[in-house]
């Protein structure tokens, strides 16, 4: 048996250290690593698909990690195994973010029925996303059925988080004003839940009444493609209030778009989605690394930058380049 088939029955067998590994081996750059990191999530995907996957956004301090300890608690007296990738796009700058997350989810953090995984996404997004989407299969093969991914509701992050998940949840504080803001930017547009969250005491009232008109904004937006309205819930971390409520909706949806087809479909979709991104990046790095290229490029970008060639004539210099293959990797 090599290493990685030893790492694959670990991880089938429940052993979270291998889950661990298997992670960081996906997250690795170095080329070797990649081809054993496709293999083994290769290795894991007739285990993998029976899942719920939920994507958690909202912006920095909306409490994405709190409620995740508590819902994920509750998924878990449902007799679930819950995994939480979280992705946390600002923890490169901010230094101690990554340990937050972690300990913010301290009652999961401590259960057998629990993994948990921070990931710092050190600016590069793309190989994030390509990295969450495979520790979801591994996460799935290592028998969690319930995957939350929980990341900073920032633009792309979570257009790349659509694109992994089934249902998608999306956090927001009453009074902050960014609820109307959030429907300009397009950015409720993925979300299937929309909870205010910390609605207990004062804040209660104020929840309540962001909750009633967001309702009456939302019909103006259009549907997800499940042909439903986001629901709009009211939760706190503190005081459970709507954590049950939140949790039953989610497997309601989760069973509805099961027996619609609607999951297998958006999985197919994204299957699609992800071997485009894939050959993208994947040209994106042989160019990054070609030879020739890497020694024409100083002089053609001065030249760019003088003005005696256009940006477009030699970015068809450099393809031309590149194509005829004097470089290490083709
Ligand atoms: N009052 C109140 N505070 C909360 C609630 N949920 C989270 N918080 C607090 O909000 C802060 C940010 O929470 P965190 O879960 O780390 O937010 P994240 O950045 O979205 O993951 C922490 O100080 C939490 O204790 C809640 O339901 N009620
Ligand atoms: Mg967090």
């Amino acid at each position: 048996m090599d290493v990685d088939e030893e790492l694959f029955q670990a991880l089938r067998s429940g052993d979270r250290g291998a889950l661990a590994r298997s992670i960081t081996l996906i997250e690795s750059e170095r080329i070797a690593d990649r081809q054993r990191a496709h293999a083994l999530v290769a290795r894991c995907l007739p285990w993998s698909g029976r899942s719920l996957r939920l994507g958690v956004t909202g912006i920095p301090g909306v409490g994405k990690s709190t409620l995740i300890d508590v819902l994920g608690m509750w998924s878990i007296q449902q007799g679930h195994r819950v995994a939480v990738l979280a992705i946390d796009p600002s923890s490169v700058r901010t230094g101690g973010s990554i340990l937050g997350d972690k300990t913010r989810m301290e009652r999961l953090a401590v259960n057998d029925a629990a993994f948990i995984r921070p990931t710092a996404a050190a600016g590069n997004l793309g190989g994030v996303a390509r990295h969450t989407r495979e520790a979801v299969i591994v996460c799935e093969a290592a028998g969690y059925d319930r995957i939350i991914i929980e990341t900073v509701g920032t633009g792309q992050s979570e257009l790349d988080v659509d694109r992994m998940t089934d249902l998608n949840l999306l956090l927001m504080i009453a009074g902050a004003g960014d609820e109307l803001q959030g429907i300009k930017r397009g950015i409720m547009e993925s979300a299937d839940l929309i909870a205010f969250t910390k609605a207990e005491g004062e804040a209660e009232a104020r929840a309540k009444q962001a909750a009633s008109d967001l309702r009456n904004a939302l019909s103006l937006l259009p549907k997800r493609p499940s042909g439903r309205e986001a629901g709009i819930l009211l939760t706190s971390a503190i005081t459970g209030v709507g954590v049950e409520a939140l949790g039953t909706r989610i497997e309601a949806m989760y069973q509805e778009d099961r027996a619609s087809g609607q999951v297998d479909e958006r999985r197919r979709d994204q299957s699609a989605h992800w071997l485009d991104q894939a050959i993208i990046m994947g040209l994106q790095a042989q160019l990054q690394h070609h030879a020739g290229v890497n020694a024409l490029l100083p002089a053609l970008r001065e030249a760019v930058r003088s003005g005696s060639v256009s940006p477009f004539a030699a970015a068809d210099e450099v393809l031309a380049l590149f194509r005829k293959g004097d470089g290490p990797l083709l």
